[in-house]
C-alpha cells in the first residue's frame, strides 16, 4: 500500500441526550461519504462518538448509565459504520464506551480497515475529572467513576501502509502518551475528544482551551516526528459547551488542516508517512540523541514532584 493517503477527520457536532445511536451513525456515514468523496482512505471520528457525552451527569440509576455503553462492536446499531466502511473502501477511527462481557468499562476506541475489520484497540489511559458527586460544579466530569484505567498500554498497529497509533482526549495532553507511541514507531496518532469550553477547577484557563488542544497536538507531533489526527465531538451539548478545533497535524508541527466550525464537518489533507523520517533522522533521531539513562524519573514518580534545589 501507497504510504500517502488522504486522512479525514469527521468533526460531529452535539449528539442530544435522547438521540438514538442511529442518527449518530447516519451523520458519521454521511460524512464517511463525503471523505471519500475527497479521497480519503481513513476517516477519525471523535471520543465517545455514539452517544451525548454522559460523564457529564450524576447517575446513580444503573440502567440509565449503561444504556450510554456497548456491549458489542459492531453491534446491530454500529454495523451500519462498517458496512459503509466496506462499501466505500475507507478505514474508520471510533470512540465509544465499552463495558466489556465480564462487566468492566473502559473509554475505548478502534482502528477499523477499509475491509470493515477492527485492526486495533485502544481503552483510554488518562482519565479526567472525579469519581465523586461535586454539586458545586456546573456539570461533573465522572469519567474516574464510570471508566476503569485502559488495560492495553499504548499499542502501534501495522495499517493504512504504515504504522497507526491511538489515544483519546485527556491522553493527547501527556507527552508521555506521545512519547510511547513514538518509540513503538508510530507514524500517524489518532485521536478524538470531548473538551468542555469551560473548566471549573480554573475557570482562568477557559480562553487558552483552543491553544493548549492545539499546543498539545502539535508538540506531540514534532516531537516524536509523527502525524497526528484530532478530532473534536463540538458545540452546544445539553447545556455545555464543547470546544471543536480538529487538527491534522504534519510531523513538523505545522496545521495543515483545521476546522472552522462546531457542527458536523469534515476536513481532510494528504498525510504522507515518508515524511515522519524529516525529523526522525534529524532532531529527533531517537537512536543518536535520546538519553534513556537520565529519564529514570518520568516512570518511577506517581505524583507531584516537589520543585527542590
Ligand atoms: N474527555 C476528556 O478527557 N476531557 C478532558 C477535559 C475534562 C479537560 C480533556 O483533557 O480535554
Amino acid at each position: 500500500m501507497t504510504r500517502s493517503f488522504i486522512v479525514a477527520a469527521a468533526q460531529l457536532g452535539p449528539i442530544a441526550r435522547d438521540e438514538p445511536r442511529a442518527s449518530a451513525v447516519a451523520r458519521m456515514i454521511a460524512m464517511m461519504e463525503e471523505a471519500h468523496g475527497r479521497g480519503a482512505a481513513l476517516v477519525v471520528f471523535p471520543e465517545l462518538a455514539l452517544t451525548t457525552f454522559f460523564p457529564r451527569w450524576w447517575m446513580e440509576d444503573a440502567a440509565e448509565r449503561d444504556a450510554f455503553y456497548e456491549r458489542a462492536m459492531p453491534s446491530p446499531e454500529t454495523q451500519p459504520l462498517f458496512d459503509a466502511a466496506r462499501r466505500l473502501g475507507v478505514g474508520f477511527h471510533l470512540g465509544y464506551a465499552e463495558l466489556t462481557q465480564e462487566g468492566r468499562r473502559f473509554n475505548t476506541a478502534i482502528l477499523v480497515g477499509p475491509d470493515g475489520a477492527i485492526l486495533g484497540t485502544y481503552r483510554k489511559i488518562h482519565l479526567p475529572g472525579h469519581a465523586d458527586h461535586e454539586p458545586w460544579r456546573p456539570f461533573q466530569h465522572l469519567e474516574k467513576r464510570y471508566f476503569e484505567k485502559g488495560d492495553l498500554g499504548f499499542p502501534v498497529f501495522d495499517a493504512f501502509g504504515g504504522r497507526v497509533g491511538m489515544c483519546i482526549c485527556n491522553d493527547r495532553r501527556w507527552p508521555e502518551t506521545w512519547r510511547m507511541l513514538g518509540l513503538g514507531g508510530a507514524e500517524l496518532v489518532v485521536l478524538g475528544y470531548n473538551t468542555p469550553a469551560h473548566y471549573p477547577p480554573a475557570p482562568e484557563h477557559d480562553h487558552l482551551q483552543y491553544f493548549h488542544n492545539a499546543l498539545s497536538l502539535q508538540a506531540g507531533a514534532y516531537q516524536n516526528g509523527l502525524w497526528a489526527v484530532g478530532v473534536a465531538k463540538a458545540g452546544h451539548e445539553e447545556g455545555s459547551d464543547l470546544i471543536g478545533g480538529s487538527l491534522i497535524v504534519a510531523p513538523t508541527g505545522e496545521i495543515v488542516a483545521q476546522a472552522t466550525t462546531l457542527g458536523d464537518e469534515v476536513i481532510t489533507a494528504r498525510v504522507d508517512l515518508e515524511r515522519c523520517a524529516e525529523i526522525r533522522r534529524n532532531i529527533f533521531d531517537f537512536a543518536r540523541h535520546r538519553e534513556p539513562g537520565e529519564y529514570g524519573r518520568i516512570a518511577e514518580a506517581p505524583g507531584n514532584v516537589s520543585p527542590g534545589p
